[in-house]
């Protein structure tokens, strides 16, 4: 193993390399000799200049996330960060890739910043739960100034190399040999004898700020808006605001305060989870290294609908061509056309350029041939939810599709086995579930068959990962990982309405947790006559259910469902719905009763808890962080509760199989009885994670 740190010479320059693969993070193997080198080098008379450089793909991705929650070895990064501004000879850093979090300060640390055009700088922190904790609240403020610092900081969104010049985050950005330009830079500092001024020190771009506090907390207070629930953000603003009315020492310890307090929270615990939870669900058995993906360089998308254009849209965003079948001119043209609005509206909201969205438009081709799919490597059909029309579709495929296509399905709920089967290359076919809208969401639940080709779930995940998403591979059972659960979420839905909540009451529990909307507004959202058709053709009925859609009342489609939608969006309580619950109550002989908070929570999310168990169980889900994965990227699940498989541990696994026993007991209901695995783990007082391993 090469050295973590490294000096070299060139001349009166010494260059410190870091290499730490994969993302040469600040662990202790690191700080320590780092910390060493930095002294020696500090009071060495014979180096004149310091450059600070990286290995490999990338300069210092932040601090090492595996040691937080663990006692903290000395030197700590914010040391090592102030050792570097004791220097009284310039320092540079030599930024490549993405300098990120503690990386970032570290750079920061530095007189100055020399990086590669691709470069990327920022501080991400927040999306871990906390907040830069070695001076970047403070230092980030005075380089670039506080509304722009403020705004990096809260929303964790790196910045490329150009912007980082123009605000003054770096000095330099160079296309070519990025040291030997640091090097250049380096000496040329040493060789002008200019004052060397500590980041720490410069005051210049926080006095003007200063002088109207007002302005900045209204600033504050703007970007704050979305950070409902989440201890993060506005920990962050306050300490950018602190750079404004403390000195430095002051704020920074206050900073380091805040960092302590947030990496033991519970809500840091769960995003460092998904966050390795993301990376782990790429990580799958019976997958290697020799399943090299298949090359994906054009895509075919069946059926222009919403999903279908969802899904295409993806692709093109990602810069791969796409050929949309239909099955007329006039539905291909309207679903163009759907596509062409909604760029046209990133234009007009500012995110998109005419050029950019005109390039994306010429990624497409319209056909209704299915002969012009022949060239495609991927083929995704979104066409209805009915196996006799994906026979149809995939007995065409398995004839003009060429060899080593993979053809893919976005079922839902259908049994992607069975799909295989009307091909002659089941090892080639999958599903591919998106969720919509398709171009928004990042979910992608990648099915994988019982002859599913290793090589073809590692190009699903590739490509997935390459448009942008978040791909979880699932096995074949009704719904997957997502629906299987989130039908279980809504069981008891219709049933504790007739027993006596509201939907506002019930929609509130979950809005109060931290879910986007709750159950009824989102069945609003999704069209309440998709439910009814189903139940219809499955014999079921739901008294109240069925009475809305009765009436006409599908949801926010037709302006009312279980709210009323007067401005088309916001839901309000609607009297008579309210009066038709009480009625449906009547009719089957119940007497509602006031329904606690506390009882909604057990019913609704206790269930989805115990399908969660089950599906791993049954091995549907490889681990459970790919459920939590699944559930925060595609169901709007609060990340600050890290999925619900991590919020059950959080609540304690022998309460909830307490409580789903209890509600068996009264109800005789299946959604209630504790899968084996779930009483299990709660008698040990054990974790999911624990499970994972011993299935393994
Ligand atoms: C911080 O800096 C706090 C300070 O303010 C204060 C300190 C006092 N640590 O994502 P990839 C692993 S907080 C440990 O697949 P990519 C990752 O798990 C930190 N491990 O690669 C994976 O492992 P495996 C602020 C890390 O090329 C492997 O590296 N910084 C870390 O798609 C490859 O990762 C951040 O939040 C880490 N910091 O993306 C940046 N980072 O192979 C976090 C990565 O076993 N990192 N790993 O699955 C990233 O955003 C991406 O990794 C990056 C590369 C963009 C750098």
């Amino acid at each position: 193993m090469s050295q973590p740190v490294t000096v070299t010479r060139d001349g009166n320059v010494a260059i410190v390399t870091i290499d730490n693969p994969p993302v040469n993070a600040m662990s202790f193997h690191v700080r320590e000799p780092l910390h060493a080198r930095l002294l020696e080098l500090r009071d060495d008379s014979s180096v004149e200049a310091l450059v600070l450089a990286c290995a490999g793909r990338t300069f210092v991705a932040g601090a090492d996330i595996t040691e937080f929650g663990k006692p903290i070895q000395y030197p700590f990064l914010p040391e090592i960060i102030d050792l570097i501004e004791t220097f009284q000879k310039p320092t540079v850093a030599a930024v490549h890739g993405t300098a990120l979090g503690g990386g970032l300060e570290l750079a920061m640390g530095c007189h100055f910043r020399v990086a590669e055009a691709s470069a990327k700088m920022g501080l991400p922190e927040v999306k871990l739960g906390i907040l830069p904790g070695a001076g970047g609240t403070q230092r980030l403020p005075r380089l670039v100034g506080p509304s722009k610092a403020l705004k990096m900081i809260v929303s964790g969104t790196p910045i490329g190399a150009k912007d980082a010049l123009a605000s003054g985050l770096v000095d330099e950005v160079v296309d070519g040999d990025l040291l030997a330009n640091a090097i250049r830079f380096a000496r040329e500092k040493a060789a002008s004898k200019a004052t060397l001024i500590a980041v720490s020190q410069r005051d210049d771009k926080l006095a003007p700020v200063r002088a109207n506090m007002a302005a900045f907390d209204a600033e504050i207070a703007e970007v704050l808006k979305k950070s409902k629930g989440l201890d993060a953000p506005k920990t962050c603003a306050q300490s950018v605001r602190n750079a404004l009315t403390m000195p430095f020492a002051e704020a920074a310890t206050a900073e380091r305060n805040f960092f302590h307090e947030l990496v033991k929270g519970d809500q840091s615990r769960a995003q460092r989870h998904l966050f390795f939870a993301e990376r782990e669900a790429n990580k799958v058995p019976g997958v290697g290294k020799d399943d090299k993906p298949r090359k994906i360089a054009k895509v075919g998308v069946i059926g222009a609908g919403t999903m279908g254009g969802g899904i295409s849209m993806s692709f093109v965003n990602g810069g791969i061509p796409v050929t949309i079948l239909e099955m007329s001119d006039e539905a291909l043209k309207r679903g163009l056309g759907v596509i062409e609005k909604n760029y046209g509206i990133s234009v007009s909201r500012g995110s998109l350029t005419e050029e950019a969205k005109a390039k994306r438009m010429s990624m497409f081709k319209g056909t209704t041939d299915y002969a012009d799919l022949a060239d495609c490597d991927l083929i995704i059909e979104a066409v209805f939810e009915e196996m006799g029309v994906k026979e149809k579709v995939f007995g065409t495929l398995d004839k003009i599709a060429k060899p080593g296509a993979i053809l893919a399905s976005n079922t839902s709920y259908l049994d992607v086995n069975e799909i295989a089967k009307f091909t002659s290359r089941p090892q080639d076919v999958l599903g591919m579930h998106f969720f919509s809208p398709a171009n928004v969401m990042k979910l992608l639940e990648i099915v994988r068959g019982s002859k599913t080709a290793p090589d073809v779930i590692a190009t699903a995940i590739a490509v997935g990962k390459a448009i942008g998403k978040v791909p979880v591979v699932v096995g074949v059972c009704h719904g997957f990982v997502g629906n299987r659960m989130l039908g279980a979420r809504g069981a008891e839905a219709e049933d504790l309405l007739l027993e006596g909540a509201t939907p506002a009451q019930a929609d509130k529990v979950f809005t109060d947790f931290g879910w986007p909307m709750g159950t009824y507004q989102m069945w609003d959202l999704a069209g309440l006559d998709i439910g009814w058709r189903t139940r219809k053709s499955l014999g079921k009925t739901a008294a109240i259910g069925d009475a809305l859609c009765e009436q006409g009342r599908y949801g926010q489609k037709t302006g009312k469902g279980y709210y009323l939608y007067p401005d088309g969006r916001t839901p309000v309580s609607d009297p008579e719905v309210e009066a038709l619950i009480v009625e449906k109550a009547r009719e089957k002989g119940i007497n509602r009763r006031d329904i606690s908070n506390e009882e909604i929570t057990e019913r609704m999310m206790y269930p989805m808890i115990n399908e969660g168990a089950r599906i791993l169980e049954e091995g549907i889900a490889i681990r459970s962080s790919d459920i939590d994965t699944v559930w925060v990227n595609g169901y709007g699940f609060p990340v600050g509760k890290g999925g619900p498989m991590f919020w059950a541990e959080l609540v304690g696994l022998p309460k909830i199989v307490e409580r789903l026993d209890y509600w068996y007991g009264k109800t005789g209901k299946e959604v209630y009885n504790p899968s084996p695995l779930l009483r299990k783990l709660a008698a040990q007082n054990g974790s999911f994670a624990d499970a994972t391993k011993a299935a393994a």
